[in-house]
């Protein structure tokens, strides 16, 4: 198949990129560095040097024989996106091509901006492209399981049946969000869901919970090829957080209680994800969204894994609660359905003792360069 991934660069896209490739597809990865330059931008670094897509993806065909082909160029641009469909003609869509952190969104009224146009401008640019291009291309949009909030009723796979007054029709799920990151990708789907009704899209938004991990089979080839991983304040997700704290030997950084659910996934099972997605296209004029996690945590839940796998590794691991720089419930009802992409045929990779202590192992080479200056939360949401 013909699939371009967008965002291509980043620490899901160029791991999307590399699996899809090795599994004979023919590849376009598309970036902008926009994630490198803002990590650059707030002093963010990632955990080990990555090398720019252009370098990685010549190593990868190196190593593998599988070709990714790779176009740097910015996605708010319409006509540079419109030469991409013209001279590759996509079969598919992966778009991960936003700006993806809550805390950067949450800094101030330029990042706010920054976050608001860059993420719906591409997927506008990316529906367009679509209807006017490609007309049957399968879009394959990352969405978050933030979208839904922690409201106190069951969440259910993307829709809500609701009776009123002895009517019944079924609707999006109701969404609030809790920070304006989260709440472009709730308009990101009510983008797509208006173009589905109206101009006979193949969408599925896929609802993803906070993903862990530094490597996939891919990855195994080269250290080089290992994504984009970021520890700090900002771009960092809570447990590659927790992994990198672990072994620096500074306490895990609960924010507030603790008590925040969330659902979360390997980097593999994200592949794994998409996969599916793309062998099970769905029909026009058709949204199918899909909660996408394998498992339930609080956030107190994973720093007692880390500590007691870090202990047995002889780690020195701590815990504190630091105040909560987030407005976000801290105790909460939580129990979102997820058996679409079971059905479908996911075998979730789970965090288990082993998967973890190998993660901890994956950090421990760094453990000088990393740079505690960048763990405590540096932006607050008041
Ligand atoms: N948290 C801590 N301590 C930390 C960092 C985070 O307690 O040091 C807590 C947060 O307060 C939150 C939970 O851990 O309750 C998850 O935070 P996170 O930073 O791992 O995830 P989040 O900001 O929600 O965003 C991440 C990705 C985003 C994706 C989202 C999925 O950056 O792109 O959409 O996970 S979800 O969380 O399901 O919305």
């Amino acid at each position: 198949m013909r699939v371009m991934v967008l965002g291509g660069d980043g620490y899901l896209g160029w791991p999307t990129a590399m699996a899809l490739a090795a599994r004979g597809d023919q590849v376009l990865a598309v970036d902008n560095y926009l994630r490198r330059t803002l990590c650059l931008q707030t002093s963010s670094p990632p955990l080990f040097p990555t090398p720019d897509l252009v370098k990685r993806s010549e190593l990868f065909q190196a190593l593998s024989g599988h070709q990714i082909q790779v176009e740097i160029g910015d996605l708010r641009d319409y006509r540079f996106l419109e030469g991409l469909f013209q001279r590759f003609q996509p079969q598919a869509v992966v778009h991960y091509a936003e700006q993806p952190s809550a805390p950067y969104s949450m800094m101030g009224f330029q990042e706010a901006r920054l976050t608001l146009l860059n993420n719906l401008e591409v997927t506008l640019n990316v529906i367009w492209a679509v209807l006017s291009l490609a007309p049957d291309c399968h879009i394959i949009k990352l969405g978050t399981m933030g979208e839904y909030g922690t409201p106190n009723i069951d969440i259910e796979e993307g829709w809500l049946t609701v009776e009123h007054k002895g009517r019944k029709h079924t609707f999006l799920y109701p969404r609030q969000a809790s920070s304006l990151y989260h709440t472009t990708k709730i308009q990101d789907t009510d983008l797509l869901w208006f173009y589905v009704r109206t101009n006979g899209l193949r969408v599925t938004d896929l609802m993803q919970g906070p993903a862990y991990g530094l490597s996939t089979p891919e990855t195994a080839l080269h250290p080089d090829l290992r994504p984009f991983f970021n520890y700090d304040d900002i771009f960092g997700t809570v447990l590659n957080r927790f992994l990198v704290q672990a072994v620096a030997g500074v306490p895990l950084t609960v924010f507030g209680r603790g008590n925040q659910t969330r659902g979360y996934l390997h980097l593999q099972d994200t592949i794994q994800c998409i996969e599916l997605a793309l062998d099970h296209p769905v029909a026009p004029g058709e949204l199918r969204i899909l909660n996408q996690f394998t498992e339930l945590f609080t956030v107190n839940q994973l720093a007692e894994k880390v500590q007691r796998v870090g202990r047995s590794l002889g780690l020195k691991v701590e815990i504190d609660h630091i105040e909560n720089p987030r407005v976000e419930a801290e105790e909460h009802y939580y129990n979102p359905v997820h058996t679409g992409l079971l059905e479908l045929g996911l075998k979730p990779h789970y965090l288990t003792d082993e998967v973890l202590a190998h993660m901890l192992q994956e950090v421990m080479p760094y453990r000088d360069q990393i740079d505690t200056a960048k763990i405590l939360p540096r932006v607050s949401w008041r």
